[in-house]
């Protein structure tokens, strides 16, 4: 895809092509939705899990809200959306960046070479003593001590809570704004400052693009259907296309 935007100079390429992805890209792989009929928050207070005023409020709650997710997800396998981004980012080196705002690993398993969690992994962890951050795959409790200044009952998951400011948000705003295309899949486009960057790539010339069960805003163009169909079909087009 050529992209006058991308041919400034610079060691690195800049992506013509940013993606965002949401839970839903994750859905036929086993793990819920949030704002979908018995998703998430239909069975817990994103009040009581999500925030950093729940978590100090009742721990145990939040550390088994998120035990009980890491076992789904280790258990669980990346599907044909997962497989077709990363064939992209595979024969396409450094054109297409993925943001996600899952904090599963599924699109690294699925082989993606650059993607930015946004909302953290849940697969890792870190101190709040320290900040030490460590790899979690397993259970974790209020007894957890930190490997590197020994402090017990400070680990906590190293994911994104309401209130908090999401990762790598430069990097994240720099590469909309250098892309061509921006991809939304599988977001309800709920929660900010994810829901803006649809209106910042727009603001800035990129067309805009969704993929989702359900259209969610204004995009030049959605193709409405599971991911495991449209995003290997959108893949396979962008990939015969010059
Ligand atoms: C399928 C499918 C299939 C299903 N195929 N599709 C008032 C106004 C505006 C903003 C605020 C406000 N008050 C507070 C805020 C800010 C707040 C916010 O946005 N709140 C809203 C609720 C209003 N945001 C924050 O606090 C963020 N931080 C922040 O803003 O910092 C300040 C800042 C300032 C300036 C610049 C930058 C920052 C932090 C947000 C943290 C979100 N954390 C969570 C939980 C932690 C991670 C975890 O446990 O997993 O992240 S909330 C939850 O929602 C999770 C998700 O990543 C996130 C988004 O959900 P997602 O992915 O969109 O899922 P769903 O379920 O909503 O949608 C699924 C979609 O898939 C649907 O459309 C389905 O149709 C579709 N689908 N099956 C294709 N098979």
């Amino acid at each position: 895809m050529s992209d006058q935007k991308n041919s400034r100079s610079g060691s690195a390429k800049a992506p013509s092509i940013v993606i965002l992805t949401g839970a839903g890209i994750s859905a036929e792989s086993g793990l819920d939705t949030f704002r979908d009929k018995d998703g998430i928050w239909s069975k817990y207070d994103m009040e009581d899990v999500a925030t950093p005023e729940g978590f100090a409020r009742n721990p145990a709650l939040v550390y088994d809200f998120y035990n009980a997710r890491r076992l789904n997800l280790l258990e669980a396998k990346p599907n044909a959306a997962h497989f077709a981004l990363a064939k992209l980012q595979n024969e396409r080196p450094g054109d297409a960046l993925i943001v996600t705002q899952n904090v599963d690993n599924l699109h690294e398993r699925a082989g993606a070479t650059d993607v930015v969690h946004m909302h953290g992994e849940l697969l890792k962890m870190h101190c709040q003593g320290c900040g030490a951050g460590a790899d979690c795959d397993a259970d974790i409790n209020g007894e957890t001590a930190c490997a590197a200044c020994g402090a017990a009952g400070g680990m906590r998951p190293s994911v994104v809570w309401f209130g908090e400011m999401p990762m790598e948000m430069e990097r994240i705003y720099d590469a909309i704004r250098g892309a061509a295309l921006f991809v939304s899949i599988g977001t309800s486009g709920n929660v900010y400052p994810a829901a803006g960057f649809a209106f910042e790539a727009a603001r800035v010339g990129a067309r805009t693009l969704e993929l989702n069960m359900e259209a969610t805003g204004p995009f030049d163009d959605q193709r409405l259907g599971p991911a495991t169909e449209v995003v290997p079909a959108w893949v396979e087009e962008t990939l015969n296309s010059a």
